[in-house]
C-alpha cells in the first residue's frame, strides 16, 4: 500500500512573489535608482526565499555556546555563534545594510530602501537583526551626541564595506531593577586616574559578541533616577581579545530568539568613556530606542510575511474534505482577514520609516516631526501585537503541522513573541505616546496634521477611522485624571495605532499597486481590518 505523503511549503524569490514591497518601491524610487533598488531587493529576496531559508532550516537546532574557562582554568567567557548568524553578518556587509542610511545614496529615500531589504532578510536570519538594530541605533546616537572622537572611532566601523573591518554594537540597558524603568539602574561610574571605570550588573545584554556598546551607569555623587544616569561607550575586549574588567555569568533561556547571545554579564571596572554629558543619560540614549523601535515594526512585518507565504503556499498543496484548502471558503476567509492586518501594518510602518529617513535629511516641518515622534511607539507596539496575534492564526492554519518543530513553523511565533517585550513593552510605550500628547498646543498641532493628510477621502472605512482618531483626541483634550489616562492607555494608543493603518491603507488606494499574486483588492482588505477589531477600542 503506497502511503501519502504531505508536500510542505516552499519559499519563492521573497520579493518577487511580495504582493507589496515592488509597488511601494515603484511609487517611490524612478529611474537608475529604481532599476539599481529593484535589483539589490530581488537579489535579497531570492536569498531570503533559498539559500538563508534552507541554511535556517538546517540550523534549526544550533544555538550560541557560551565557554567560560579554558582547559587550564583561565576565564574566558567565549561565545561561538550560529553558522546562520556568520553568514547574515556577511549578507550585512555585501548589502551595507547599516551603512545605507548614513552614506545615504538614495537621499532621504536611503531608509526606505535599508528597511525595504531589511524586511526581507529577517525572517531568515533568525534575529540577527537584533544586533543590527541596535548597530544602527548606536550610530545614530553617536551622530546625534556630536562627539567627534568617539565617532571617528567607531562610525566607520559600524558602516564598513569591508567584512574584516565591520563592527555590530550592544545597548547594554536593562538590568534587575528595570527593564521598563531604566532611572533605577544601579550600575555606578567612577573616575579613577583619568579612566571612567563601571561597576555593576546588566540582565539582559543583546549582543555579548558586539565590539562596542553602549550602555548606561550613574556617575558616582550623581542624584537619583534617568538623570542621574550617564551614557557611556565601550569597547568590551581589549586588542588581545580579552574582555576588559566583564564576566559572562550566563546566556539566558528564552522562550524564543533562540540564536541571540542573550547575556548577563557583570562589570567590574570596565573602561568606558562618556559618549556626551556626565548626566541625562536616559534623554541621549532615546535615538537609539527610536530605531531600534523601528527594527522591531520591520521585524514584525518580515515574520508575519513569512508566515502568511507560507500559509498561502501550503493551502494550494493542502487537500482537506475533498477541495485544496485555499478553495474552502473559511480557510480562504482566515487568510484573507490576515493579509488585511499584515497590509495595515506594511503600509503604516513604511509611512513611518519614509518620514524617518526625510528627518534624518531635515526635510520635516514641525508638525510631521512631531507626528514622527508619536508614530514610533505607536507602531512598534501596534505591529509587535499583530505579529503574535497573525503568527498564532498561521500555526493555526497548518493543523498539527504548525506545532511540530522541525517544519521551521513555531519559531515563528516564539521569535515573534519578543516583539511586544523587547524596546519597550506595549504599556511602556502606551505611556509614551501620551508624554508626545502632554502638550496641549503640541496635540493639536498633531491632531490638525493628521486631518489635514486625509483630505477628499470618500472611503468610509476610512471616514470611519478620522472620526475615530478625532474621537480619541477629545477624550484627551477633555483633561481626564492621572489614573485615567494611565488606565486607558493602552486603549489609546491601539485605538490610533490600528486606525493610522486605516489611513495608511486608505492613502494607498488610489495608487494600484498591489500585485496580482493575491487574490484581493486593498478595497476589500480594509473593510476587512475593521471587521476583525474595531477601531475605537473605549476610552470612556
Ligand atoms: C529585531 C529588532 C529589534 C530590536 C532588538 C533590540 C534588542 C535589545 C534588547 C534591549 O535592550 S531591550 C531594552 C530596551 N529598553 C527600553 O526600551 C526601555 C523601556 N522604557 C522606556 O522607554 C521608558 O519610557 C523610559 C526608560 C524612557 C523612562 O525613563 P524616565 O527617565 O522615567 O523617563 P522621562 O523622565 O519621562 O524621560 C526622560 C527624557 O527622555 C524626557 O525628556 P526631557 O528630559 O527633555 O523631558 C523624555 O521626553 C525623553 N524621552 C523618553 N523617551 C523618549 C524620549 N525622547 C525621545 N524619544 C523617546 N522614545
Amino acid at each position: 500500500m503506497e502511503l501519502f505523503n504531505q508536500a510542505g511549503p516552499t519559499l519563492d524569490n521573497q520579493y518577487k512573489s511580495d504582493p507589496y514591497l515592488p509597488g511601494l518601491i515603484a511609487q517611490f524610487f524612478h529611474d537608475q535608482a529604481h532599476q539599481e533598488i529593484d535589483a539589490k531587493l530581488h537579489h535579497m529576496g531570492e536569498l531570503a526565499g533559498k539559500e538563508l531559508y534552507q541554511l535556517q532550516l538546517a540550523d534549526r537546532l544550533n544555538e550560541p555556546v557560551l565557554t567560560q574557562w579554558d582547559p587550564w582554568g583561565k576565564r574566558i567567557d567565549q561565545i561561538e555563534l550560529t553558522p546562520l548568524w556568520k553568514k547574515a553578518e556577511q549578507v550585512t556587509v555585501d548589502f551595507g545594510l547599516i551603512s545605507l542610511p548614513y552614506t545615504k545614496p538614495y537621499g532621504a529615500l536611503s531608509r526606505l530602501a535599508q528597511f525595504a531589504l531589511v524586511y526581507l532578510f529577517t525572517p531568515s536570519n533568525d534575529i540577527y537583526s537584533c544586533p543590527l538594530a541596535m548597530t544602527d541605533g548606536a550610530a545614530r546616537t553617536l551622530i546625534d551626541s556630536e562627539n567627534q572622537h568617539l565617532i571617528e572611532q567607531a562610525l566607520p566601523h559600524l558602516t564598513s564595506p569591508d567584512y574584516d573591518q565591520f563592527w555590530t554594537s550592544g545597548q547594554w540597558m536593562t538590568e534587575l531593577t528595570g527593564g521598563s524603568d531604566v532611572g533605577q539602574t544601579e550600575s555606578i561610574a567612577r573616575l579613577e586616574d583619568g579612566q571612567w571605570k563601571l561597576y555593576g550588573r546588566k540582565w539582559f545584554t543583546s549582543a555579548t559578541t558586539s565590539q562596542m556598546a553602549l550602555t548606561l551607569a550613574k556617575p558616582e555623587g550623581n542624584g537619583p533616577g534617568g538623570k542621574g544616569l550617564a551614557l557611556f561607550y565601550l569597547e568590551p575586549r581589549n586588542a588581545q581579545g580579552e574582555l576588559q574588567g566583564i564576566e559572562i555569568n550566563r546566556l539566558k533561556d528564552k522562550l524564543g530568539t533562540r540564536k541571540v547571545p542573550t547575556a548577563e554579564l557583570l562589570l567590574s571596572g570596565t573602561p568606558a568613556t562618556l559618549v556626551s554629558e556626565d548626566h541625562n543619560g536616559i534623554k541621549n540614549i532615546t535615538p537609539m530606542l527610536n530605531i531600534t523601535r523601528t527594527w522591531n515594526a520591520v521585524s514584525a512585518l518580515g515574520l508575519m510575511r513569512r508566515g502568511l507565504n507560507l500559509a498561502w503556499d501550503y493551502a494550494q498543496k493542502r487537500r482537506a474534505f475533498g477541495a485544496q484548502l485555499i478553495d474552502k471558503p473559511l480557510h480562504r476567509e482566515t487568510l484573507l482577514n490576515l493579509e488585511a492586518e499584515f497590509a495595515g501594518a506594511f503600509y503604516l510602518t513604511f509611512e513611518m520609516i519614509h518620514l524617518l529617513g526625510r528627518q534624518e535629511s531635515g526635510e520635516l516641518s514641525p508638525a510631521e516631526l512631531a507626528f514622527l515622534r508619536l508614530l514610533t511607539p505607536i507602531v512598534k507596539l501596534t505591529t509587535g501585537k499583530q505579529s503574535v496575534a497573525v503568527l498564532s492564526e498561521v500555526l493555526e492554519s497548518f493543523g498539527g503541522a504548525g506545532y511540530v518543530e522541525d517544519t521551521g513553523l513555531p519559531v515563528l511565533l516564539r521569535d515573534a513573541q519578543v516583539l511586544p517585550i523587547w524596546e519597550g513593552t506595549t504599556n511602556v510605550l502606551s505611556l509614551d505616546s501620551l508624554r508626545v500628547l502632554t502638550q496641549p498646543a503640541q496635540a493639536k498641532m498633531i491632531l490638525e496634521y493628521i486631518n489635514s493628510s486625509i483630505q477628499n477621502t470618500e472611503h468610509p472605512v476610512v471616514k470611519e477611522a478620522q472620526t475615530v482618531i478625532n474621537k480619541a483626541f477629545q477624550w484627551l483634550g477633555n483633561s481626564p485624571s492621572h489614573r485615567q489616562l494611565e488606565m486607558k492607555a493602552r486603549h489609546f494608543a491601539l485605538t490610533l495605532g490600528r486606525s493610522f493603518e486605516v489611513l495608511a491603507m486608505g492613502r494607498q488606494l488610489h495608487k494600484s499597486n498591489l500585485q496580482t499574486s493575491l487574490p484581493i483588492e486593498l478595497d476589500d482588505l480594509i473593510h476587512r481590518y475593521v471587521s476583525w477589531q474595531a477601531l475605537y477600542l473605549g476610552l470612556e
